[in-house]
């Protein structure tokens, strides 16, 4: 499946400048959109810029175009009035242009941290409640029930991504059981984009990780394996990380330590 016009929201984030190189393979425009600055366009690139809170300018960005990638908004726990205006209601504002643009699908980049007050002892699937560890959590859980609702509704299918922790190495202990390399999350965005039928679909993102707390049995219609690991780098971890404190909230949940970031007032 080629895309004629793909929009990538969030291109100038750390995923996002992953997927700028790696989505162009497969369509004949990456449309790219950030409030960050997104460089100069490459050839088959064109930018724009919108913010999420901004309806008219999300409307526009989704004109035209037959998928989207939806990376955009605040990545991290934060104050509640940025995560209100990019995660709430820039969600909401990227829903309401898909219902008018007619789009049929939407990639959302959910989080881990939807379900990070489950315990780094408890392997969970996509059925398993819903526990997420901060603002940024909910709003990420805002943005799956959303999106649920305007696929009951309206039959725009969506894949949540439940991003775990997508960097070039995993850093810590907790990330041998969340990392995801971005060769799979290229494969993982992919399937999502390209899977015949999605509905609405949850999944998580990691690597074929051999510590892990994820059951993806939900989303194997999607038809993504992982193919790398983060065992080449146990050895290392460990030793940086030889301890740990069994006390610490950031080593009892899954979460890590977004389970203790904030309040912020
Ligand atoms: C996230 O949701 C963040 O966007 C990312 O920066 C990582 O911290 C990741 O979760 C994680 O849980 O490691």
């Amino acid at each position: 499946l080629r895309f004629r016009r793909l929009l990538l929201t969030g291109a100038a984030g750390g995923l996002g400048r992953q997927l700028r190189q790696r989505l162009k393979a497969y369509c004949d425009v990456l449309r790219l959109s950030d409030i960050a600055d997104l460089g100069a366009a490459a050839p088959g690139e064109e930018l724009v810029p919108a913010r999420l809170e901004d309806r008219a300018a999300v409307l526009a960005l989704l004109d035209g175009v037959d998928g989207v990638v939806h990376l955009g908004g605040v990545s991290v726990e934060a104050p509640f009035e940025p995560i209100l205006a990019a995660n709430i209601v820039g969600v909401y504002h990227l829903y309401e242009a898909a219902r008018l643009n007619g789009l049929k699908r939407v990639v959302f980049a959910s989080s881990n941290h939807v379900t990070g007050y489950y315990r780094q002892d408890e392997v969970i699937d996509a059925q398993a409640p819903l526990r997420p560890d901060g603002l940024y959590g909910v709003s990420k859980a805002f943005g799956e029930n959303l999106s649920r609702f305007y696929f009951d509704r309206y039959g725009i299918e969506t894949v949540c991504l439940r991003i775990g922790s997508s960097f070039p190495e995993p850093k810590d202990r907790r990330m041998l059981a969340t990392w995801m390399s971005f060769d799979d999350l290229e494969r993982l965005v992919m399937a999502s984009l390209t899977a015949p039928v999605v509905g609405h679909t949850i999944v998580y993102g990691t690597s074929d990780n051999t510590t892990r707390w994820y059951d993806n049995r939900c989303a194997r219609h999607l038809g993504f394996r992982p193919l790398d690991s983060s065992e080449p780098f146990r050895a290392a971890v460990e030793a940086r990380q030889p301890t740990l404190d069994h006390q610490d909230p950031a080593v009892i949940y899954q979460g890590g330590a977004f389970v203790r970031t904030g309040p912020f007032e």
